[in-house]
Parts: C-alpha cells; structure tokens; sequence
C-alpha cells in the first residue's frame, strides 16, 4: 500500500506541474499574458491585400470627472513652480468634453491576438518618447512595439527616478534634467507602468505589442490603428481605471473599414 501510495504522490505532483506548465501566466483579473506568442501558421505581414484603414473614437458618457489635486509633500518646490499658479492634477480620468460628445484621453486600443495569424511585423524606426515635467509623465499613457526603442527625458530641474514594472524584468534608473534614458524591451505587455520613488504620485502606463497595430487616445479621443487585409479581428480598448472592452469587426475587400466607437464611463 505504501508503494501505491507514493505512485499516487507523485503522479499528482507531476499531474500539478503540468498543469501550471499549461495554465499560462494569470494577470490579476484572470487575463493570460501570452498573445506575444507567434503560432507556426503566421504568416509575413504586410500581404499585398493589407489596405483597409482601421480607425475610430473613444467616447465617454456622463459627467465629466472633476480631476483631483494631487496631494505634493512639498519637498520639491520644483515639481510646483513648473505648473505656476494651476495645481498639479490628476491624469487618471481626463476627458475632453466637444460640446455634442464626450471623449476620454489614454485609452489603448489595440488588434487582439494579431500575432497569431501574422508575422515579421515592422518595428518603428522612431522611438516612443516620454518627458518628465511638472512631475508628470507626458503622456501619462504610451503604446510602443517590442524592440521598438522608448526615450525617457526630463525638462525638470530636479532628480526623479524612472522606475519600469511589467512583464518585462524591472527596470529603474535615476533622471535628471536634459538626460535621456533609451529602453527596449522584449515581451508584450498590457499592464505595464512607469513610477518615480522619488514622486510618489508620478506614474505612466506602458503598453508594449509584438504589432504595431495600437494606439492610444489623445484630448480627441481617435486613434488610428494602421491598415489591415480583409478579415475578422477582435478590437479592444482598455483604459487604467475604466476597465477593458473588445468588438469584433470584419474587413472586406474593397469596402471601407466600419467606424469602431468604444463608449467608456467612470467607474
Ligand atoms: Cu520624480
């Protein structure tokens, strides 16, 4: 019985870490990070018949979130005389209002699992570029592509410390005012953020792809996602605080591509 009973023993063990080897890596709210896999029927992008633009809105419905002031411990007289007279404001909800609608800033939108049917996508030349002023990161929000080079720089005469955690290993690097820091990095990542342990209220979202088809939205509140064969994609958009939605559309030949609208409230 003894035997039999280590035999079960380890037969569950070996059974418990195949199935974590299966399982994937868990995000918090239950998403799998590993749509940066490419599959072996990818095949190179761009096909000849990749001609239809994809764009849309990000609308936001209700009213307009009064953005708080941040709370600044007073210790750097920096971060404050760079905003004058206006306070240091929250960037979690910014939202435009146009008068007949209402937009919402930062959200990223981007072709899901692209990946999967497509390879050899080109990485852009030109580097994502986030400066530090007023103790913010401008943008608060930035989509970038795997090896794609990120430039971090800093109009504040003050030190702060570009701190990168994510699915990628943790970067951390002090800044100060006129330097640059140039990063790359490797894996998809849908939740990745910028932070100064100097400034505790400074942060930054960063979404890295292994496409270029994502983007995010600005004080208008479009986004332009590059152009597409004809074909079924799933579109999702997620923002830091508002959650995360997806749409599917279907592209044809010689047809315009659907107007995408992804309707956000505050939550
Ligand atoms: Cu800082």
């Amino acid at each position: 019985m003894k035997k039999f009973a280590l035999i079960c023993a380890v037969t569950a063990i070996t059974l418990s870490l195949a199935l974590i080897g299966c399982g994937g890596k868990s995000d918090e709210d239950g998403e799998t990070v590993r749509d940066e896999i490419e599959t072996p029927d990818a095949v190179p992008f761009p096909t000849e018949d990749a001609t239809i633009a994809v764009a849309g809105i990000v609308k936001f419905e209700g009213d307009v979130p009064v953005r708080k002031q941040l709370v600044v411990s007073g210790s750097d007289a920096v971060c404050t005389a760079a905003h004058g007279a206006n306070p240091i404001l929250s960037e979690v909800y910014v939202v435009d209002d146009h008068g007949d609608h209402k937009t919402l800033t930062d959200v990223y939108v981007r072709v899901k699992g692209l990946e999967k049917t497509y390879k050899g996508f080109t990485t852009p030349s030109t580097a994502v570029v986030i400066n530090q002023k007023g103790c913010q990161y401008k943008p608060h929000a930035a989509a970038l592509m795997t090896g794609q080079e990120l430039k971090v720089t800093s109009d504040d005469d003050t030190t702060h410390n570009v701190h990168y955690v994510g699915n990628n290993p943790e970067k951390n690097k002090t800044s100060k005012l006129g330097q640059v820091i140039s990063w790359k990095f490797n894996k998809a990542d849908v939740k990745g953020k910028l932070k100064c342990d100097v400034h505790s209220w400074m942060g930054a979202q960063l979404y890295i792809q292994s496409h270029p088809f994502h983007a995010v939205t600005g004080s208008e509140g479009t986004f332009s996602l590059g152009m597409l064969p004809p074909g079924t994609y799933t579109i999702e958009a997620r923002h830091a605080k508002a959650g995360r939605q997806s749409q599917t559309i279907t592209l044809e030949k010689g047809k315009p591509a659907p107007k995408i609208e992804f309707v956000f409230k505050k939550k």
